[in-house]
């Protein structure tokens, strides 16, 4: 299936600051990525165990984030290359794009924890700003297991002053008018700009949410404060062609 990108869905990423893929995996790979996910859950919830922070312990069981998931596991690194991907990274960034980051983030029934407004862009400024986040449902997302909210638009605001809490990096004052959730089926992607306005709320239903996160960004980024090469650097397409 060809996830090139339509001049619609440009045209909607511009003005809204994101679009939404139909579904980008079949189930065989769906079920594969879902093994690799309780794998790399039930791992970080051991290694946690055994340094037994109690803080430490209660995220990883209710809302872990596990980070360079393509270093963690081969399927995953089949994964951050898929079509949806690259097409978007060929439509939005240009002919030359690298992984940034990609993370597996878990809610686990009925108790899986919310995460607060905040824009991407903002855990680590960078030049340029913007990049692309893929939030991609693994099992189908939707209000009631905590699926992605956004608010489309936001993308224009520019960089929000944000706060460190416990938890999270929250952005302060969101007008949070016109936000709408994104219910999506299993396999699809919103392909959305790291300057867009998101949250997801807490998982109340009996279902797990799994959600797969590559972000992309052009070649050569720098961390804005010290001018270091940015990012995983992870070749995704060079000179418009998938990289190896
Ligand atoms: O998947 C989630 O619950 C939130 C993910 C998120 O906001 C992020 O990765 O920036």
């Amino acid at each position: 299936m060809s996830f090139a990108v339509t001049q619609k869905q440009i045209d909607q990423f511009n003005e809204l600051g994101y679009y939404i893929s139909e579904p980008a995996f079949d189930s065989k790979m769906l079920a594969e990525i879902t093994r690799e996910f309780d794998r790399l859950h039930a791992d970080v919830i051991r290694n946690a165990e055994a340094g037994g922070d109690a803080k430490k312990i209660q995220l990883a069981r209710l809302r872990p984030f596990i980070g360079e998931a393509h270093l963690k596991s081969a399927v995953l690194k089949e994964a951050v290359k898929a079509s949806v991907y690259s097409e978007a990274c060929r439509a939005l960034l240009g002919p030359d794009a690298d992984l940034y980051y990609n993370q597996v983030v878990i809610k686990p029934p009925e108790k899986g924890l919310p995460f607060g407004w905040h824009q991407d862009t903002a855990y680590g400024p960078c030049e340029p700003l913007e990049y692309l986040t893929c939030w991609t449902a693994i099992g189908r997302a939707y209000v009631d297991n905590g699926c992605v909210w956004i608010i489309p638009g936001s993308h224009k605001r520019g960089l929000l002053k944000h706060v460190r809490n416990e938890l999270s990096l929250d952005a302060v004052d969101v007008d949070e008018r016109g936000a709408i959730p994104v219910e999506l089926e299993p396999g699809q992607v919103v392909i959305f700009n790291s300057l867009m306005l998101h949250k997801s709320g807490p998982n109340v239903s009996k279902d797990v949410r799994r959600a797969y996160v590559p972000q992309y960004h052009v070649s050569n980024v720098i961390t804005k404060d010290t001018g270091q090469p940015h990012g995983d650097r992870f070749p995704i397409l060079r000179a418009g062609k998938q990289a190896a």
